[in-house]
């Protein structure tokens, strides 16, 4: 009961605390100028506290509907993201249907293994979009929207020339409409015109995977970001012809941003803050979905090759990926698979609804921590930690390793 009432709590005080407040003041003001004053003095004062009102209120202009933010206009092809009174009512209606998912982070070992045959294929692919409630921190809970119930969605792998048959579920307990646009997809919305699916429905679509690379795809239906804000995100690879180089080791990074109504760290529900995304101000800012999620899961050993999917489903920061006392052998910048790769490179950038491929062997045991070296980011949630053992090298490194210190 508690995650509900938290959720009104916001919805109420945060959306339109001020503004109840305001009222009241003046409805206190008029009483109490009635009991001291005349008529004329009560009139006199009340006119100034509504020009006092009317200043507050003309940067905003008037909120047009009982809606979350309050005056937030905006000029998008689409719906707007606030959050209508309606839409909350029929979210709190329908609270106890979500599955509540006891750890919404992707598995970064969670990838397909390389594909073997040189032969293109016809390659079925079923996704299911579904909304979920699921913890972001302990005690801080999220109405997350998933493909297949985690953030990231599925690694998808296929192969260049390969012919991709997806089908995209909706499951009947969401509530919103869902769709996919993949960029690998040379076509019109990347899918996403040909899979618009309401809760319960599922539609078809193929495309051929032309174009080697590693691509993010994310649901584009209604205001796209707000759907994407929600976890609709993950990658697919389609791998060159010839296969990619073998490495020992590979993970599946995706970085991203959630915008709540509750200040970092507040617990509880939290409630979707359409004026905080437009603003590109983020409370959390994570991999694969929630704080901590690579925390535990990444090793290594010396001598090891490891290759990083690194995905950043935004909507608005641009990762500067980087992994502390490391260098990448090799970048593919923006998940070009097919010009050579940089080598030799420190940080990498990964765009907003884009993606690289990292590449770096690993020479000496210790942990080794992920970043977005925009580092204030990291104390939003944004780190995790491959961890390294085996036989230290004295000739690539000599020191004393003490606890802290980047770690
Ligand atoms: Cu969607």
């Amino acid at each position: 009961m508690f995650e509900p009432l938290s959720y009104v709590w916001q919805y109420l005080v945060q959306g339109f605390g001020l503004f109840i407040a305001y009222v009241f003041a003046g409805i206190l003001l008029y009483l109490l100028l009635r009991r001291l004053h005349s008529w004329k003095i009560t009139v006199a004062l009340l006119v100034m506290f509504l020009g006092v009102s009317v200043f507050f209120y003309v940067p905003n202009g008037l909120p047009r509907a009982f809606e979350y933010p309050f005056f937030l206009k905006t000029y998008g092809p689409s719906a707007g993201p606030v959050l209508p009174f309606a839409n909350v009512w029929e979210f709190l209606k329908n609270f106890n249907n979500f599955e509540r998912v006891g750890d919404i982070a992707r598995n970064p070992l969670d990838i397909p293994p390389p594909i073997e045959r040189s032969e293109a294929e016809v390659v079925k692919i079923e996704l299911v979009t579904k909304e979920v409630i699921a913890e972001m921190a302990p005690g801080v809970t999220f109405n997350y929207w998933t493909f297949n119930g985690t953030v990231p969605g599925p690694f998808l792998r296929v192969k260049e020339g390969d012919m991709v048959e997806l089908t995209l579920k909706n499951d009947r307990t969401s509530l919103h409409a869902h769709n996919i646009d993949l960029h690998a997809v040379n076509g019109p919305g990347g899918g996403a015109s040909a899979t618009n699916v309401n809760p319960g429905e599922s539609k078809t679509f193929r495309f051929k995977a032309m174009n080697p690379g590693i691509y993010v795809y994310h649901c584009a239906h209604g205001n796209v970001p707000s759907h994407m804000t929600h976890g609709l995100y993950g990658l697919i690879l389609v791998e060159p012809k010839g296969g990619l180089p073998k490495v020992d080791k590979e993970f599946y990074v995706m970085q991203s941003e959630f915008y709540s109504a509750g200040a970092l760290g507040r617990q509880g529900l939290q409630l979707f803050d359409a004026q905080a995304m437009l603003d590109g101000k983020p409370q959390y800012i994570v991999f694969n979905g929630r704080t901590g999620a690579l925390a535990e899961n990444m090793n290594a050993e010396v001598g090891e090759t490891v290759r990083i999917y690194v995905g950043n489903g935004g909507v608005n920061l641009i990762s500067s990926f980087h992994v502390i006392g490391e260098i990448f052998d090799r970048v593919y910048r923006e998940g070009d698979l097919v010009s050579s790769p940089a080598k030799s490179v420190q940080t990498t950038l990964v765009p907003a609804g884009g993606a690289a491929m990292v590449e770096f062997k690993v020479d000496y045991p210790g942990n080794y921590v992920l970043v977005d070296h925009a580092l204030s980011r990291v104390d939003r949630g944004v780190w995790g930690v491959l961890h390294v053992t085996g036989k230290a090298d004295s000739t690539v490194f000599d020191g004393v390793i003490e606890s802290g210190g980047g770690h």
